[in-house]
Formats: structure tokens, sequence, C-alpha cells
């Protein structure tokens, strides 16, 4: 096998779980220019119509669902259907993910349960999923989109953090158990990306702005487009004896303990 066929992923098919726009379609129209049929999934039909115009445009021909992650039957229905019609999931990416920005002594027990319940574990059941036919066909690849939160705390975003945390360690334990069906399970954590879940963070002037540019030491919010290498490798046989492993896509944030305000 030469270097490039390493990351050839033709002849697979990748599942991108709310893969209509931001980091998931990146990463979608990565896979596809690597040889992977491609299948995203979202809540909103408008979206997916949408999203199917976009990905055409690129020429990229994607499957469609509508399907709610945190719903374990709508899931198994989404799966067998592709079973059925595409020979089944080779690689997932589980990126289907939402925010609350709320003080911990003002966040509504609810809010706490609805991002655990998607950010956590929906992965889990779309994994589970996923797992069956994989082993059955001798393995797949399963890629977890944790976060800086999987690693550090903030103000504001404890349900987050904790289902990110909890995200990383879930990718460890289903890479323990899976690794010897040749299912690697793997995470990327990326930086701040400029994507419309960090939009209401990202407004020129904005403090959060300011300061995550200094906290960098790239000096920029991450691009969705820095994302897709790491995604291309965690799905392709470049990565076969890579297991439980985070590989964190974040210009330097964890490797740095950030500037003083006088520093350049
Ligand atoms: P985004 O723009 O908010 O996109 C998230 C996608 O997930 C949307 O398509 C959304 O669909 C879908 N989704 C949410 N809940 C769902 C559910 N229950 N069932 C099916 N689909 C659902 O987010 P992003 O910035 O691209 O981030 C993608 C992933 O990367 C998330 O897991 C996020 O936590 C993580 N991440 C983001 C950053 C960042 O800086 N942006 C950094 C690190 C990690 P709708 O639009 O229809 O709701
Ligand atoms: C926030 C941001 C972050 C990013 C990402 C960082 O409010 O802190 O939304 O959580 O989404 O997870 O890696």
């Amino acid at each position: 096998m030469n270097s490039l066929e390493l990351f050839s992923l033709e002849g697979k098919v990748a599942l991108v779980t709310g893969g209509t726009h931001g980091i998931g379609m990146a990463i979608a129209k990565g896979l596809a220019g690597a040889g992977a049929r491609i299948v995203v999934n979202d809540l909103s039909p408008d979206k997916l119509e949408a999203a199917k115009r976009e990905y055409a445009q690129g020429g990229v021909d994607v499957a469609t669902y509508i399907c709610n992650v945190t719903d374990e039957a709508a899931v198994a229905g989404m799966v067998a259907d592709i079973e059925a019609q595409m020979g089944g999931v080779d690689i997932l990416v589980n990126n289907a993910g939402i925010i609350k920005r709320i003080p911990s002594l003002d966040l509504p027990l609810q809010d706490w349960k609805t991002v655990i319940d998607v950010d956590l574990t929906a992965p889990f059941i779309v994994s589970r999923a996923v797992a069956l036919g994989m082993k059955l066909r001798g393995g797949g690849k399963i890629i977890n989109m944790c976060s800086m939160m999987s690693e550090l705390g903030r103000d504001t975003v404890a349900s987050y953090a904790a289902a990110k945390g909890g995200l990383k360690m879930l990718t460890r334990n289903l890479a323990t158990e899976w690794a010897r069906y040749n299912i690697n399970v793997n995470g990327i954590g990326p930086g701040y990306i400029e994507t419309a879940q960090t939009g209401p963070i990202r407004e020129p002037g904005h403090p959060f702005n300011d300061f995550i540019i200094r906290r960098t030491p790239a000096m920029r919010w991450g691009r969705v487009e820095d994302l897709v290498g790491g995604a291309i490798y965690l799905a392709s046989s470049a990565s076969d004896f890579v297991n439980g492993h985070i590989l964190y896509i974040d210009g330097g944030i964890l490797a740095s303990l950030g500037k003083a305000a006088n520093e350049e």
C-alpha cells in the first residue's frame, strides 16, 4: 500500500451526524474527497434539503435522514436502512451537538439533561447502533467530536463540559471494548472554531472573541477546514493502531498557559 492509499476511504460509507453545516459538513466533504460515500442526518427536513443542494454543488451526492440522535428507535431505523441501502456504516462521526451557556446556579435541570442527552448519551446510542454491523464486517471507525471542554472548564458551560468530558471517557471505554473487533474509537477535540455554534461569542468586539485570539497560540479562531485532515486520518487505515485517542486540533490552546495582558 503506498502512502496515499493509507488515507483512502474508497468503498467506505460514512455517517456524519448533524452534518448539514458547520464542522460536520466540512468533515463530511473531506471524507467524500477521500472517497467515502456520505450519509448525514439532522432534525430539520429544510436543513437537510439545503445541505443536500450544497453538497451537490461540491459534487457530493449525500444520503439524508431526518433522525434525532437521542431517539434510540429512530437511530436503529436509520442504521438498518443504511445497512439495506448502502451495505452499512463503516465510519461514524458523532458530530451532532448542542450547547447551553447558562451559569450553573441558574441552569434549569431540564437544560442540563438535554445537553447530556444530545452530547453524551446520543454518541453512545449511535455508536452501539453501528458497532454490531462493524463487528460483523471486520471493523470500522468511530470518531467522537470532543472539545476543549473535554479538558477545561469555563463559566456557564457546566452541562456541556460534563458531557464532553464524559465523551472523552466514553471514547476510551468503547475503544477498550471494541478494539479487538478492529473498531477504532477515537475523538477529535477542536479548539474554538468559526461556526454557528460559536457565533454568539465571536462577534467583533465581544470580550470572549478577543480572549480566544489571545488564548490561542496560533492567534486566530479555528476554521472548519482545519479539522478535515485529522478526521480523514482517524477514518482511514492510517490510524488502524490508534485507539482511545483524542486528537486535539486547537491552535495550541491546551499546550499553553496563555499570555498576560501586556504580552505580545
Ligand atoms: P452546530 O453548528 O451547532 O451544528 C450542530 C449540528 O448538530 C447541527 O446540524 C444540529 O442540527 C445537529 N443536531 C443538534 N442536535 C441534534 C439531534 N438531537 N439530532 C440530530 N442532529 C442534531 O455545531 P458545530 O460548531 O458545527 O459543532 C459540531 C460539533 O463539534 C458539536 O458536537 C460541538 O459540540 C463540537 N465542537 C464545536 C466547536 C466549535 O468551536 N464550534 C469546538 C469543539 C467542539 P440543527 O441545526 O437542525 O439543530
Ligand atoms: C464555548 C464554546 C466552546 C466550543 C468548543 C471549544 O462556549 O466555550 O462554544 O465550548 O464550542 O467546545 O472546544
